[in-house]
């Protein structure tokens, strides 16, 4: 999209957010003065830059690439990350906010910011050597580079353990073969990191940057959901990697399991917002609008309707909000936070169902954010795991046997 497009929808809107938040239960008397101030600026940057492109974006298919540095200098890139390498050192209350405010906005938009705090970021800063920390992660924390997460394959989505794709070894390189799909952030991305076997079969973290020879991102088109958001394919043939570029701080695939936590952790915080974005649209429309000669917020059915969402979203804050106190404490399991990822985005898919016939004909109309935030959660509930793998996951934790195996 040209930027004088963009510009102009810039101009066209009123830059202050009057929206208050969704708070029924006092959850803000649980978070930090810092918390609600860094809320309040993510927030305000949404109304500014992400709200006004945003329908346009995602009518045309378009990521707003143009937006990265801005969202470097908000610090929502990685701010957990250590200040030396270029993050905040913030905590995961902190980012969960972050995520919601975003993902107000829009799932892509926010899927932009996970793959590249979470599934890039934190990588690197777990798993990486000191050289690779100090190259990579300034970058990615300032929005100057954009990272992809390789890890679903065409033929291994769910059962990330069956991949195929590998490398030899080479003397100082190694020989990176196979193909990933699916994948956040691909066609622009300046690194991936991508997960394949080594000549042990055993699972590794490699670094591939854009210009590695046999390396091409081609796009994946044709998308009704998460469509302001770059999806594509990570395609290797024969491509020198240096041994440098391998993470040597873990092997197995607890290493792109671990990322995962995190990034979806960040989705239970993420889809609330959405979920809000529908509730305070349908609210609002549903005072406004009138048939039978008053509002059909006066009709018990749409009342009802009301009522379901704001209970709902008021259980995935506490939920959210006690999983990143356990985050914060390094106490959270894989499977407490598949049950929040879990719940959380069925909540927010319901709500956006729910909310959208509040507004009848209108409702599908892209004057309204709900129809966009409806299509986009169904990637949502899709990656990261899908709905059915995360509750085969908490079925393991309750009874011991592995639906897996
Ligand atoms: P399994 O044998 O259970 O585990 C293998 C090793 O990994 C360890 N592990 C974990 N470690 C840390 N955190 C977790 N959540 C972990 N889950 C498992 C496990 O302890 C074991 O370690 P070790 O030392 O014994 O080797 O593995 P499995 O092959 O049976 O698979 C289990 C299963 C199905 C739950 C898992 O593979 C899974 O989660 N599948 C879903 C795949 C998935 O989530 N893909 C996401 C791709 S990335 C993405 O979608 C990004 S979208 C980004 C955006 O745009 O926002
Ligand atoms: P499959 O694994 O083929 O599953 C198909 C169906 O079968 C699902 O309903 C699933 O629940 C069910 N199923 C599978 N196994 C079982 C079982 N054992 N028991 C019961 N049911 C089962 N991946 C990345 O690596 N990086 C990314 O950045 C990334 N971004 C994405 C962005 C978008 C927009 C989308 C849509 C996907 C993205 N993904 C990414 C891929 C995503 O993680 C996978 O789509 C997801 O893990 C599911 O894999 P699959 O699509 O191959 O489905």
């Amino acid at each position: 999209m040209k930027l004088s497009k963009l510009e102009e929808l810039w101009q066209s809107q009123s830059t202050h957010d009057t929206f208050r938040g969704v708070d029924f239960f006092g959850i803000d008397d649980l978070l930090s003065t810092e918390h609600k101030q860094i809320r309040e600026s993510v927030r305000n940057w949404v109304k500014k830059r992400l709200s006004p492109i945003i329908e346009t974006c995602a009518q045309e298919g378009y990521f707003p690439k143009e937006l990265l540095p801005e969202m470097g200098e908000l610090g929502v890139f990685g701010p957990h990350i250590a200040t030396e390498y270029g993050g905040s050192g913030a905590d995961y209350l902190t980012y969960g906010l972050m995520m919601q405010e975003i993902e107000r906005g829009d799932s892509g938009i926010r899927s932009a910011a996970s793959v590249q705090g979470s599934l890039v970021m934190h990588p690197i800063y777990l798993y990486g050597s000191e050289e690779q920390k100090k190259t990579y992660l300034p970058r990615l924390a300032s929005g100057e580079w954009l990272g992809a997460f390789g890890l679903t394959e065409p033929d291994h989505g769910s059962n990330p353990g069956g991949m195929t794709t590998h490398f030899t070894d080479d003397g100082d390189s190694v020989i990176l073969n196979g193909s990933k799909t699916w994948i956040s952030n691909a066609p622009l991305c300046q690194i991936a990191i991508v997960w394949a076997k080594n000549p042990q079969g055993k699972v590794q973290g490699l670094i591939v940057e854009r210009g590695m020879e046999g390396f091409s991102t081609p796009e994946i088109g044709n998308k009704w959901s998460l469509r302001a958001s770059a999806t594509g394919e990570l395609v290797f043939q024969d491509v020198r990697v240096p041994k440098k570029n391998i993470l040597p701080d873990v092997i197995g695939l607890k290493g792109p399991l671990s990322c995962l936590n995190s990034a979806r952790y960040g989705i239970c915080w993420g889809v609330i917002g959405a979920a809000m974005d529908c509730y305070e649209t349908a609210k609002k429309y549903a005072l406004e609008r009138n048939q039978f000669g008053k509002p059909i917020a006066s009709f018990q059915l749409q009342q009802k309707k009301l009522s379901e969402s704001l209970t709902e979203i008021t259980k995935a804050q506490l939920l959210s909000w006690r999983l990143g106190v356990l985050m914060n404490e390094g106490k959270a399991t894989p499977s407490q936070i598949s049950m929040a990822k879990r719940n959380n985005v069925e909540m927010a898919l319901n709500i956006a169902r729910e909310c959208r016939q509040i507004l009848g004909g209108n409702g599908i109309s892209g004057n309204y954010p709900i129809m966009r935030h409806m299509a986009n959660l169904e990637s949502v509930i899709t990656y990261e795991g899908t709905h059915d793998i995360h509750l085969l996951i908490l079925g393991m934790e309750i009874t011991g046997l592995n639906a897996f195996e």
